[in-house]
Formats: structure tokens, C-alpha cells, sequence
């Protein structure tokens, strides 16, 4: 059922730096075509950090580990699935094609035996709006707390109730590391005003982090968080507004479960335009580097 590139498979063997991307920030997260534009971007700045990049989708029912450039180009042009962890069971089944979340891609990727794993933004507890179910917890937190991998992100979206992601994460063993900061990132701006649980500065406190938690036998995963680089950051006040509009629209549809976060995404990309796009785009790349960095770190002496 899953399916590994030949040049992933002996990178892996050979004990070599890989870094796994998810397709949801592409068949979901970023318009046509430069969503596709990203895709190829967020592969080549890992590679240019000397690791290999897997990214992970599904296409007809199977679960690819590096996808080729036509693969790429069906998920980014196609009305194609979103798939997380609870969704990956028939899509596998009924020859579903799709783009895997942070929830499924990490699963995979640890199947795999990836260590190290890069996204924009990841899921988390959307704001309560007064409107439909009072809670929507993303697959992406349980996940984290039960799977083995370095998820290195921008922190989320303020789309989210980013106060109740952090308590999640804390609750269930994530430790959230800051990477050149103390604050938690809120992907197009570089502070949320909350704080991380420990700050990073280099690629080796990051990997030493990662030993000391498996050497203590604690489960799960850390989520290292990059601000956004200084020259594309959007301030909070300028991209507040836009979320808050998406949020009201979402409600007033009663949209629920995983059309919600598909919808935000869309609205605040049309919303914001170009703005939001360089900063998507330019945050990739950076957490592509990080990721990169610390997969090669983790290979020293292991
Ligand atoms: N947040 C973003 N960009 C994204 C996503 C979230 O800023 O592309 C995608 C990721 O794939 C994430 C998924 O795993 O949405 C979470 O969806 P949900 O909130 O329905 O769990
Ligand atoms: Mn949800």
C-alpha cells in the first residue's frame, strides 16, 4: 500500500538526511498554480540543504513517498480528496487520490522511517464561533502526541484558538520548541504573544532535544516552530480582519468537521492575495532549510 521512491528508499538505507512534505497545503491549502509553484519550491530548498525530499500524497489508493512531478501536477490542478489519518484507511481502499495532511503524512512518514517532517502551518483547535459543534480539535494534535516525528512548522494560523492548541499540545507530552525564538509563531506573523516551551538555536540543541526524549522513552513527537522570515511577515492587525470575515463566513454556512479549515484557507488567500502568498511561500522555504538542517544533524552519530 505504500510505496517508496527508489532514490528515498536508499537515501533511507544509506542513513542519509530526508525530510517528508504533505500535498494538503497543495490540494487544499494554496490555489492553482501557485500552489503547484510551491510544491516544486519546497522540494528544491530541502534538496539544497543537502537532504532529500519525500513528499508524501496519495494517488489512486496508493500511498506514495515521493511523488513525481505529474503526480504533483493531479493533486495540484484536481478536485482531489483531503485526506488525514481517519480518511487514509478506504482512501487506500477505494483508489482515492489526494492530499495527505500533517496528521496522515506523519503517520506515513514514520511507517517509512522518516524522522523529520515540514509543513506551513499545522492543524489545531478552531475558534469557537457560537455556530455548530462547540469544538473542532484537528487530527494533526493527537497525532503529534503519538507519533515519532519532528514536525517543523511557522506555529499555526491565527484562524485557530491558538491559546487551546498550545494547552492541547501541552497536555498531551509535545514539547514546542522555538527556533531562534521565544515566542510562538503565528505563521504569517512571527510572534503570537504566547510563549514556546523551550527555545532552539541551532539545529543540535533541536536533535539534542529529540535523543534526550527518546532516550526517556516518552512517545510522540516535538513541533519545532520558525517565524516567518522578518521581509515577508504580515502584522497581526493587517491580516486580523481577513480571518475574522473567513471565521464569520465559515459559521454562517454551518460548516463543520474538515470543510472548515479548507474553507479559512481559501477565503483569507483570496482576502489577502499576493500579500499572504510570498509570506506562504517564503515560510515554506525557511521551514524546508530548518528541517533539512536537523535531519542531517540527526544522521551525526546515529
Ligand atoms: N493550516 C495551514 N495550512 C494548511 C493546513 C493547515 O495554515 O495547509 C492543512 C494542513 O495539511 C493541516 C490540515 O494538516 O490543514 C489540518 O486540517 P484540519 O484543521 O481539518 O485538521
Ligand atoms: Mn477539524
Amino acid at each position: 500500500m505504500i510505496v517508496i521512491d527508489g532514490e528515498i528508499a536508499a537515501a533511507l538505507a544509506a542513513h542519509k538526511p530526508v525530510v517528508a512534505l504533505e500535498t494538503t497545503i497543495i490540494t487544499h491549502g494554496l490555489p492553482w498554480p501557485a500552489n503547484m509553484h510551491a510544491a516544486r519550491r519546497f522540494e528544491e530548498a530541502v534538496r539544497r540543504h543537502d537532504a532529500v525530499p519525500a513528499t508524501i500524497g496519495v494517488v489512486e489508493g496508493r500511498v506514495h513517498v515521493g511523488l513525481s512531478d505529474a503526480q504533483l501536477e493531479v493533486l495540484a490542478r484536481g478536485d482531489v480528496e483531503k485526506i488525514q489519518a481517519s480518511t487514509l484507511p478506504f482512501a487506500v481502499l477505494r483508489r482515492m487520490t489526494g492530499g495527505t495532511t500533517v496528521s496522515a503524512s506523519i503517520c506515513i512518514a514514520h511507517r517509512a522511517g522518516i524522522r523529520v517532517f515540514a509543513t506551513g502551518g499545522i492543524g489545531g483547535i478552531h475558534r469557537h464561533t457560537g455556530a455548530g459543534t462547540s469544538s473542532d480539535v484537528s487530527a494533526d494534535l493527537p497525532e503529534l502526541a503519538q507519533t515519532p516525528v519532528i514536525v517543523v512548522c511557522a506555529g499555526a494560523k491565527a484562524i485557530l484558538d491558538l491559546p487551546a492548541t498550545l494547552e492541547y499540545l501541552e497536555t498531551h507530552g509535545v514539547t514546542v520548541i522555538g527556533y531562534r525564538t521565544d515566542d510562538f509563531p503565528a505563521f504569517y506573523s512571527r510572534s503570537s504573544g504566547l510563549p514556546v516551551d523551550v527555545r532552539c538555536d541551532s539545529p543540535a540543541e533541536v536533535a539534542a532535544i529529540w535523543r534526550a526524549k527518546r532516550a526517556l522513552g516518552l512517545p510522540g513527537g516535538l513541533l519545532v516552530t520558525v517565524p516567518v522570515p522578518v521581509s515577508d511577515e504580515i502584522p497581526a492587525g493587517d491580516i486580523e480582519p481577513a480571518i475574522e470575515q473567513a471565521v464569520a463566513e465559515a459559521a454562517a454556512r454551518g460548516l463543520r468537521s474538515a470543510a472548515v479549515t479548507p474553507f479559512l484557507l481559501t477565503r483569507i488567500a483570496e482576502l489577502t492575495g499576493e500579500r499572504s502568498l510570498a509570506a506562504n511561500l517564503a515560510l515554506l522555504k525557511n521551514n524546508a532549510r530548518v528541517a533539512a538542517e536537523i535531519a542531517l544533524e540527526l544522521g551525526v552519530g546515529s
